[in-house]
């Protein structure tokens, strides 16, 4: 039986650290899917859809694995769309005490819910401090963002500045 997992998050914008587990993912379970979802604790940058336009083309650009499929999702519970593409797996980045403080609730919410189960990723070091807050403080303060994210999000950072 095939395994289908949900690699969830805002993406606002993707960055390498993202990509890596999303890369990872793709080479633990049959199927993958990116889901940006709202996060209504974050004020957002970027509209969902050109996330998950931004998302398509690091992926693309990366040579990702062809088992990957980019959405977005807003209809309800995270779960909800797990249950709808018949996902049983989420799949989480874990780069600190603080991520784990965050994720634990919410994998044990998943699991309440929806039998839905969470896999934990430790990151690559190399973008272990990297995340799109990140990204986008030093962007809006008119910084080189090139070193954290894939080349199609500096260069649209770059030319909507
Ligand atoms: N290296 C490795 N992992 C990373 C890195 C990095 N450099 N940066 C981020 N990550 C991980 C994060 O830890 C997270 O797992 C994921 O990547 C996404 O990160 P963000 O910042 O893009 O997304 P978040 O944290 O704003 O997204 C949170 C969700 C929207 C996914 C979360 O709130 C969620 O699961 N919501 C579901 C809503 C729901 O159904 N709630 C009810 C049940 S709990």
């Amino acid at each position: 039986m095939s395994t289908i997992a949900v690699v969830p998050g805002s993406f606002d914008p993707v960055t390498l650290g993202h990509l890596d587990v999303i890369a990872r993912a793709a080479g633990i379970f049959d199927e993958v899917h990116v889901v940006v979802v709202h996060n209504p604790g974050k004020t957002a940058l970027l509209p969902i859809a050109q996330r998950v336009v931004l998302i398509q083309k690091a992926i693309a650009d990366g040579g990702l694995p062809s088992n990957i499929v980019v959405t977005s999702w807003s209809m309800g519970l995270l779960v909800d769309y797990c249950v709808e593409v018949g996902a049983t797996v989420l799949v989480k980045g874990i780069r600190s005490q603080v991520d784990v403080a965050y994720e634990t609730p919410m994998a044990i919410v998943n699991r309440n819910l929806a039998g839905v189960e969470t896999v934990f990723l430790l990151p690559d070091p190399a973008h272990a401090h990297v995340s799109s807050s990140l990204v986008r403080q030093v962007a809006g303060l008119g910084g080189d963002v090139s070193p954290y994210v894939p080349a199609a999000v500096a260069e649209f950072l770059a030319s909507h500045a």
